[in-house]
């Protein structure tokens, strides 16, 4: 099977389906459950500047839909904000906190002034006061489903625990709303590689049970770089 013949990173109706480069389909799509590697000779995007350019609490607030956005999600404290500067080269660029439920606005950063990373806030924190808990959601929601920029959601999950059932049922929602992602399994510095390997196909096996194609599954730690390049090629093989 081919990447762009994957459900998974199919547009919503009415949205435009991603420009797919050429000649990566090979390695793109993973339908076994293991985490995809990319071939050293394929040019990865060089990202020479990279700016903040809002905080915004909902999807009006958000800048023009000109440019493609990357988003990342997951769990508070999973890793967004790390990998984030991670992919992006740049230490501070999102601001990183111990703190669960730390970034509860929609984090828009520019590459190269053509597209976008967007750190989204993360789920799943239970002291937040129930009304905020509803507005943060609704904000996320709407740009999850709403955006019509949006090329691709990086949908993280901690490698170094088992399946959650908080995680898998996020996934399923992304599914059902057709919302184009793949997953990214965090922090694989903290964890044996065999942990991790368990992890990841219990969380597989877990979410094959509802859905025909597997999303691409990838690894990384923000700690020692791994997966940089493989996520940069998710991105480079989407855009225009
Ligand atoms: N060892 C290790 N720690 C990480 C990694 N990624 C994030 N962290 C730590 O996990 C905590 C939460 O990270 P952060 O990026 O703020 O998570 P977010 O809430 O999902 O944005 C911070 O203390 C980070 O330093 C990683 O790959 N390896
Ligand atoms: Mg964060």
């Amino acid at each position: 099977m081919k990447f762009h013949d994957s459900q998974w990173l199919q547009s919503t109706p009415g949205r435009d389906p991603p420009q797919r480069g050429m000649g990566l389909e090979n390695w793109m799509f993973q339908c076994t459950g293991f985490p995809a590697t990319l071939p050293t000779s394929i040019q990865i995007v060089n990202i020479s500047s990279a700016i903040f350019d809002r905080s915004a609490p909902d999807l009006a607030s958000c800048p023009d839909e000109s440019l493609p956005e990357f988003a990342f999600i997951g769990r508070s404290n999973v890793g967004k904000s790390s990998l984030l500067n991670m992919l992006s080269g740049r230490r501070d660029l999102a601001r990183v906190s111990k703190t669960p439920g730390f970034t509860k606005l929609i984090n828009i950063f520019t590459m190269n002034k053509t597209w976008r990373l967007v750190d989204l806030p993360g789920y799943g924190f239970a002291h937040l006061a129930r009304k905020d808990k509803s507005q943060f959601n609704r904000a996320v929601s709407d740009y999850l489903q709403h955006r019509p920029n949006l090329y691709c959601v990086f949908a993280l999950i901690d490698s170094g625990l088992p399946p959650q059932t908080m995680d898998l049922e996020f996934v399923e929602w992304l599914a059902s709303n057709s919302v184009p992602f793949v997953l990214v399994f965090t922090k694989t510095d903290l964890v044996k590689p065999t942990a991790a390997q368990m992890n990841i196909k219990t969380f597989t096996d877990a979410i094959s049970g509802w859905c025909e194609n597997l999303p691409e599954i990838f690894t990384c730690s923000a700690t020692t770089g791994q997966g940089r390049r493989e996520l940069l090629g998710v991105i480079t093989e989407a855009m225009p």
